[in-house]
């Protein structure tokens, strides 16, 4: 197979690869990485495997062919928006879209089903960096590129575990930091990896960033750091943004209480900001995932327009974007309150200009129904019928319990996923769509950079891509002359046209010189910035230097904001976020064992001191409980959470652990501006759940989890492994059976010590071992996970029987991997440290091989061998 040029499908980086043959590798000449991947990149040839996928349309759960499938799909809204008009029909759709698959499904809600009720899981991501930059620049521009983050001499970071989440960016500034002496600041409440490699980090209480920032303008204005002749210029505001900060911000210490931090280390962070011109502030979900996130926004932006950095190299507020295509979203105006190509809904001339350029007959003259308000009307049914396409809201929406339950009573529900989910599984109509690797079209990154994701493999079965299903309902629907594109490419070209159309510079968001790319360029198209206008020399750059912010007056807006009450003490607050080598709700990476191994089940971190208080052991589990719902975690304790906060991954849906969804149990307070909820602090309880057994299941074929058990789902090069503990007595009989689920005609070979509670029952299938079932009092008492998973798919001779059935562990636990590509364990490398006397990555490197292919463990590395060297720190 020839090599094919694409990008990586998972973060905002956008990062370029080549696939060919077998292998996934970086792209050298892609300008977002260089030819870097991180460990999620460098594992995708991994993620290319067909068992699990969707292949066919399913209706009502049987096979369906497309054809009757979308003649359902069309029957079914068409008559629900005849009854009871457009507003009773929605999509729900994603930044995993690519912009042609965004661009159709905005179009058919928008101009011809006539309704907005089109909004995307972005909401939950991007929605108050849109509203921010909006209010501050006049539109929805990122000002700066990834080239400011190796020209800055200063790189805050708020709210992001860059270092787990943008892993090769983060790559990048480590090796400019190396170079240059960058220094690094970092503002998030946990000690993080990124933390971990930064100059400074501040530790700062949940929501305090408002004040945080708006201390930051004051002690700029005291400092002299002000650029006045700048603002003078190109932007207003700063005396109402000043007088608000001075309110939150009488002085340093009041600003310190405030956050719960060090005086010392603020000072610190506001004298180097001050005196450091080339500094660019970065964030993410710490910031936009807040009930007060549109805020958090500005009073960053407030800092940089302040002291007019923005917009020249190594300077700016730079927000970093969370999925492949969460820009590429916006741009096509897929969320409810956009309308495509940054046109806006309250103005009338804007709605006029994508009226004539499509010919919408039934243009949605006001916005929509945003995420949270969707589902809600979802639940009390106004909305009758939704299509949710590349998102899995069951696992992610806020309130989950209540989203699955508006969905299993909605009349009617279409969901598009490549593989079965906890929401295709409430579905009426499941549509397979083809994935990466197989669509063909362009994501936008961070940057504002357009790469293009080519196919390099046949979708499995039936599956097709999303515009494509988008279009065949909509010309079913009678707007064949409007949906009537024969690929991707011929999308894109509307697409860049309608940015151009009625487009003097009024809006930023302009690739007009696309427009007229015909299929072989489409196809060839390299990674390009915007704006890029008609005519354009080259890409698009930086921003905003010179003003010329798209507002009325040209200028940018400081926005007065005022940092939130603290909470009350009392209840803990549930933070909630990524790990590093897993994807969201895990469906593309949480079948790779090499994946798995870094996190292999969700923890609750929480301060030893919390947990001691509340009599909960390392490893035993922990009840979190919300006004919302419950999960049931493992516990983690760790120094790097503050006391009063716990921390659990958003990842575990209901295919991978029993009760572990957390986003059953995060609440849906929203932003008043943005609509976007804030996903990093519920109030919770904590509470011990006792454990009446540990136990360990191992499955040669992958299948259905067990019942009745708290269990954990983890891949195995040769099956899988479930961790499993048990909410009830030990399990006898039947329930026993059904637990190690063995097929009939198993030979079943067993073990039981009733005294001290031990038990194995192993079945053979051809003299080789099917599975395996272990139950023990304690974790202590099972045997070696490792141990077993190596015995799985191999015949048991003499010799191996006694450890299959042996009553105590036969290994120590390795710990986590650490490094993902070379198989590494945390025990191996302190171990390496101590006994060859290692002083430094590359020595570590050259030992075993850690963190010497993706790089993604090099801030995890740093950290033990500095916990190993010098433990006293
Ligand atoms: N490995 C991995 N990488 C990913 C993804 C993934 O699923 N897995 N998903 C991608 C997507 S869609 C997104 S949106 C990004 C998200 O990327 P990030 O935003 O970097 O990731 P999160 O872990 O959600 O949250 C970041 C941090 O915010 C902190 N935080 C919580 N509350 C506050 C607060 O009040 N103030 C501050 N300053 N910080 C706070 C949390 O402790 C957490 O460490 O990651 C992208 N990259
Ligand atoms: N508690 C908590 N909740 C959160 C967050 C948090 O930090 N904490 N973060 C929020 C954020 S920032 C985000 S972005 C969301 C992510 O939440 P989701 O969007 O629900 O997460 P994914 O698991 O990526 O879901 C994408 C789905 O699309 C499928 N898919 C992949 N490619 C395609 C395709 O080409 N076409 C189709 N039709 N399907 C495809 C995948 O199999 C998967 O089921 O979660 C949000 N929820
Ligand atoms: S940093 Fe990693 S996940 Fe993000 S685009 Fe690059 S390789 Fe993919
Ligand atoms: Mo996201």
């Amino acid at each position: 197979m020839t090599a094919v040029h694409s990008t990586c499908p998972y973060c905002g980086v956008g990062c370029g690869v080549i696939a060919g043959g077998e292998a996934v590798r970086g792209d050298p000449a892609h300008p977002s990485n260089r030819g870097r991947l991180c460990s999620k990149g460098a594992a995708l040839s991994r993620t290319l495997d067909d068992s699990f996928r969707l292949t066919e349309p399913l209706l009502g759960g049987v096979p369906a062919g497309w054809d009757s499938a979308l003649d359902h799909i069309a029957g079914r809204f068409a008559d629900t928006i005849a009854r009871h008009g457009p507003d009773s029909v929605a999509f729900y759709v994603s930044g995993q879209f690519l912009t042609e698959d965004y661009y159709v499904a905005n179009k058919l809600m928008k101009g011809f089903i006539g309704s907005a009720n089109i909004d995307s899981n972005s909401r939950l991501c991007m929605a108050s960096t849109v509203a921010g930059h909006v209010r501050a620049f006049g539109e929805d521009v990122v000002p700066g590129t990834y080239d400011d983050w190796e020209q800055a001499d200063l790189v805050v970071l708020v709210g992001s575990n860059t270092a787990w989440c943008h892993p090769v960016l983060h790559q990048r500034l480590q090796a400019a930091r190396a170079a240059r002496g960058t220094k690094v600041v970092v503002l998030d409440p946990r000690r993080t990896a990124t933390a971990e490699a930064a100059d400074l980090h501040l530790p700062l209480a949940p929501d305090s960033d408002v004040a945080a920032f708006n201390g930051l303008l004051v002690h700029l204005a005291g400092s002299g750091a002000l650029d006045d002749a700048w603002i003078g210029r190109h932007a207003t505001g700063l005396a109402d943004a000043l007088a608000a900060a001075r309110a939150d911000a009488p002085c340093l210490d009041a600003v310190a209480a405030r956050c719960g931090v060090d005086p010392e280390a603020l000072e610190t962070f506001y004298a180097w900001f001050a005196a450091t011109e080339h500094s660019v502030t970065a964030f993410s979900q710490g910031v936009n995932q807040s009930t007060g996130g549109t805020d958090k926004v500005n009073a960053i932006i407030n800092v940089h327009l302040a002291t007019g950095r923005i917009g020249r190299p190594g300077m700016g507020p730079f927000s970093l974007t969370g999925q492949p295509n969460a820009m590429g979203g916006r741009e096509v105006g897929a969320l409810a309150n956009q309308l495509a190509a940054h046109l806006r809904f309250d103005h009338a001339e804007d709605r006029a200009v994508l009226r004539d350029f499509w010919q919408a007959p039934n243009l949605a003259t006001t916005p929509g129904l945003k995420a949270i308000e969707l589902f809600e009307a979802v639940a009390d049914g106004r909305v009758k019928a939704i299509w949710i396409a590349a998102t899995n809201p069951v696992a992610s929406m806020p309130r989950a319990g209540r989203v699955r339950q508006a969905l299993a009573d909605c009349p009617f529900v279409v969901v598009s996923d490549c593989w079965p989910t906890d929401t295709t599984a409430l579905a009426d109509v499941v549509l397979p769509a083809a994935g990466w690797g197989e669509k063909d079209g362009t994501v936008t990154s961070s940057e504002r950079r357009i790469s293009r994701q080519r196919p390099f493999r046949a979708a499995p079965g039936l599956a097709r891509p999303d515009w494509w299903a988008f279009a065949q309902v909509a010309r079913r629907l009678g707007w064949a002359d409007h949906f009537a594109w024969d690929g991707p490419a011929a999308i894109f070209r509307e697409h860049a046209a309608l940015s151009a159309r009625a487009n003097d510079g009024c809006r930023l968001f302009d690739i007009g010189a696309l427009a007229g790319l015909d299929d072989a360029a489409y196809d060839a198209l390299r990674s390009v910035r915007w704006p890029l206008p008609a005519g354009a020399a080259g890409e698009g750059g930086r921003l905003f230097a010179l003003g010329g912010f798209p507002t009325a007056d040209g200028r940018a807006r400081l926005v007065p904001v005022r940092a939130p009450e603290p909470r009350p003490d009392g209840a803990f607050v549930l933070n909630t976020g990524r790990v590093r080598d897993q994807w969201h709700s895990m469906t593309r990476t949480g079948r790779v064992p090499e994946l798995a191994a870094h996190t292999p089940e969700p923890l609750l971190s929480i301060h030893p001191g919390d947990a001691a208080r509340l009599g909960l052991a390392d490893g035993a589990l922990a009840r979190v409980e919300t006004p919302e719902g419950a999960v049931v975690l493992r516990v983690g304790t760790t120094h790097a959470q503050r006391r009063g906060e716990v921390f659990a991954p958003m990842h575990w849906s209901g295919t991978f652990a029993s009760h572990g969804t957390v986003a059953r149990a995060t609440g849906a307070g929203c932003d008043p501006l943005s609509g976007q909820p804030g996903l990093k602090s519920t109030p919770a309880r904590v509470a011990p759940l006792p454990a009446h057994f540990e136990g360990l299941l191992l499955r040669r074929i992958p299948g259905t989890a067990p019942d009745g058990v708290h269990w954990v789902r983890i891949p195995l090069p040769a099956g899988e492994l479930f961790r499993l503990a048990g909410l009830d007595a030990q399990p006898e009989g039947d329930a026993l059976a059904r637990l190690l689920g063995a097929p009939a005609g198993a030979e079943i070979i067993e073990m039981a010590d009733p005294g001290r509670l031990t038990f194995r029952r192993a079945a053979l299938l051809g003299g080789e071992l099917h599975a395996i079932l272990a139950l023990a009092r304690t974790r202590a008492a099972l045997p070696s996970e490792a141990a077993l998973a190596d015995l799985l798919g191999r015949r048991v001779v003499p010799t191996t029987r006694p450890r299959l059935l042996a009553g105590i562990a036969t290994a120590p636990a390795e710990g986590p991997r650490i490094c993902a590509c070379l198989g590494v364990s945390e025990a191996a490398i302190r171990h390496a440290i101590v006994t060859h006397r290692l002083h430094s990555i590359a020595e570590l490197g050259a030992m075993l091989g850690a963190g010497t292919n993706c790089g993604s463990c090099v801030p995890e590395l740093e950290r033990i061998l500095r916990d190993v060297r010098e433990p006293a720190l």
